[in-house]
């Protein structure tokens, strides 16, 4: 079974993606098993302090070392041959996509690192992690939501953590496009109706006209997509 240990000084702010939906089936099925340590558990002076001054002066608080590596330890204790990836969510990482996403699938287990404050002591950069990875660029007030976003988008890929139906269908980005427009019923909803041409029953204009909205929509709002 896949295994995502989560070492957080917020644990709490987990239960709503354990709790819900496609993750909450994955781990009810056995596909993964996600674990949650807080960080403050492994801190060893009388006040749980996890943060301190940095050296050579500055703003801010830096996440101390020992208790996350006390952590790590204590995660990696009696299984020695597992071979994780441990992550660090942080700003400064490279960023998460699809094809990052799909190589962190085929590992087996990960040890997600989320840092807070100002940010993380060097030397866990240097000697206990295997990868730094952000999620966007823009300013998070933790790696929580980060990690969250990295479980949810490795956990689907993982067998048996989709329903039949899900897995089936093709993946947005698969042809390099955005996704076409969809409607249901109503045809008509308050006046605004569904393009006739998708009630045409031509399956070669119908597959044309998607292609095509799907590239203005992507030339609108991914450009980036197109352009080589
Ligand atoms: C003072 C400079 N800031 C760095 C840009 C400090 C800082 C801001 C925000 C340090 C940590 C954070 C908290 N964010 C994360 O830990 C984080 C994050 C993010 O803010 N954006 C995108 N991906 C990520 S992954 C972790």
């Amino acid at each position: 079974m896949f295994l995502i240990d989560v070492l957080t000084i917020f644990p709490g702010m987990f239960s709503g993606i354990l709790n819900e939906s496609i993750l909450k089936r994955a781990i009810k099925a056995g596909v993964v098993n996600v674990k949650l340590h807080n960080i403050r558990d492994y801190s060893k002076d009388k006040h749980h302090k996890v943060d301190d001054r940095p050296f050579g002066g500055g703003p801010g608080m830096v996440m101390k070392i020992e208790p996350i590596y006390d952590a790590i330890k204590d995660v990696l204790k009696g299984r020695k041959k597992s071979i994780p990836r441990i992550i660090l969510l942080s700003p400064q990482g490279r960023a998460l996509t699809q094809d990052f996403a799909e190589e962190l699938s085929k590992n087996r287990h990960l040890i997600l690192i989320c840092g807070h404050y100002e940010g993380v002591d060097e030397r866990v950069r240097e000697y206990l992690i295997t990868d730094e990875v952000s999620i966007g660029d823009y300013v998070l007030t933790g790696g929580e939501l980060a990690a969250m976003v990295l479980i949810d988008t490795v956990v689907r890929l993982l067998p048996g953590a989709l329903g039949d139906k899900d897995s089936a269908k093709s993946e947005s980005f698969s042809n390099g496009l955005l996704e076409y427009p969809q409607y249901t019923r109503p045809a008509d909803f308050m006046g605004k109706r569904v393009p006739d041409v998708l009630s045409s029953g031509n399956h070669k204009i119908i597959e044309k006209w998607r292609r095509e909205e799907a590239t203005k929509k992507t030339l609108l709002n991914r450009p980036d997509l197109i352009k080589t």
